[in-house]
């Protein structure tokens, strides 16, 4: 049986966070040897909103490093820099020329994200198609992601059927988001009405982010926003998101049943001791991942050769993939011609 072809991604803009790590890439490194896997450190997406040249570049690497740490295994995923592989930029124009406008304005993370802002770049509006292209380009049947971006999935689903649609082909997989069970959406431990998110990270007591030391994780955890009440249960209600939040965080970590979690706290003095024993299953859970982190980063040379290689067989299925489409949507192929001195019929340049 043919392995199913995955495709994810994750943006090198630092403060990568618990949300981040147990919505997605833990999954990734859980259910690589099943699959046919590519992991993307997708730096084009972040320069959607202004970046530090040299910090984006330290986050690039350490991103990438990151993912090898928590247990990707570059002889089971194909782990690549998005820049790196040029089709990506190539055949988001492709794709753009398909998309209709309004698709992208009806997005909900543009809404939320432009409204944060004072002047809205045009690449935070045609992320969602870079993203498609991201994930068409390799076929992908599934696209393992939390919850905040399942709408953009959706919208690759739509751009490929249209483009099947218009040039009546079946050219591009119809891919599927994948969510998770437990964790889809880690909620901000300051405000639990919000996701836990990189941007918001810098706000002290938002996030743990996974370089966070211990004593951080333990502060963190220890001002977590909760109730005015006691009872430590899972619940919908909105005045126990707090609580909720914790327990699913615990839950995810400890990969307990939702009766085993309830029944570890079921003796607990209040939700003191509560935030305390979830900081420790996290801070444990973490250890290992900074250890492995901080070796991959004090001599980057591994990490260099696994991005060169991921870089080449990431090209080998996505630039014939774009050169087809190319093709489809009537552009003529640049060919070489030894007589002439461009290397180029002239009648192919003009
Ligand atoms: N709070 C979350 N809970 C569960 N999963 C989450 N993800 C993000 N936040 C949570 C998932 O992490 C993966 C990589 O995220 P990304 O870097 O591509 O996307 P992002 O949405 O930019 O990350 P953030 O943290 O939400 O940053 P902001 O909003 O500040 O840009 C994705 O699979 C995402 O679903």
């Amino acid at each position: 049986m043919t392995k199913k072809r995955v495709f994810s991604g994750i943006q090198p803009t630092g403060n990568t966070h618990l949300g981040n790590y147990l919505g997605a890439i833990r999954r990734w490194a859980a259910e690589q040897a099943d699959k046919t896997n590519f992991f993307c450190v997708v730096d084009l997406h972040s320069l959607t909103v202004p970046q530090d040249p040299a910090q984006l570049r330290h986050e690039t690497r350490s991103m990438a490093a990151m993912l090898l740490a928590c247990g990707i295994d570059p002889q089971q995923s194909t782990v690549f820099v998005q820049s790196h592989v040029t089709a990506h930029a190539e055949g988001c124009w492709l794709l753009n020329c398909i998309t209709p406008l309004g698709w992208l304005q009806r997005m909900t993370q543009f809404k939320d994200k432009s409204a944060r802002q004072e002047s809205v770049l045009t690449g935070l509006l045609d992320y969602p198609v870079l993203m498609a292209g991201d994930i068409l380009f390799y076929d992908a049947d599934e696209v393992p992601v939390g919850e905040d971006q399942k709408q953009h999935v959706e919208l690759t689903r739509d751009i490929a059927q249209r483009f099947n649609a218009l040039y009546d082909t079946e050219f591009f997989v119809i891919p599927q988001p994948v969510i998770a069970k437990v964790a889809a959406r880690v909620m901000g431990l300051d405000d639990p009405t919000v996701k836990m998110s990189k941007s918001l990270a810098d706000k002290r007591g938002h996030a743990v982010r996974l370089l966070d030391s211990p004593d951080e994780i333990l502060y963190v955890f220890k001002r977590a926003v909760t109730d005015s009440g006691r009872e430590i249960r899972f619940a919908d209600e909105p005045e126990k998101a707090g609580v909720n939040n914790l327990l699913s965080i615990y839950q995810a970590v400890t990969g307990k049943e939702k009766d085993a979690v309830e029944a570890d706290f079921a003796t607990a003095r209040g939700y003191g001791d509560l935030k305390v024993r979830v900081a420790e299953v996290v801070i444990e859970a973490l250890r290992p991942i900074q250890a492995r982190h901080a070796e991959l980063m004090a001599d980057t040379g591994e990490l260099d050769q696994v991005l060169a290689e991921g870089a080449a067989r990431a090209r080998e299925i996505s630039q014939p993939k774009v050169d087809e489409m190319k093709h489809i949507m009537g552009l003529v192929a640049a060919s070489v011609h030894p007589t002439s001195e461009s290397g180029m019929p002239l009648q192919d340049r003009l």
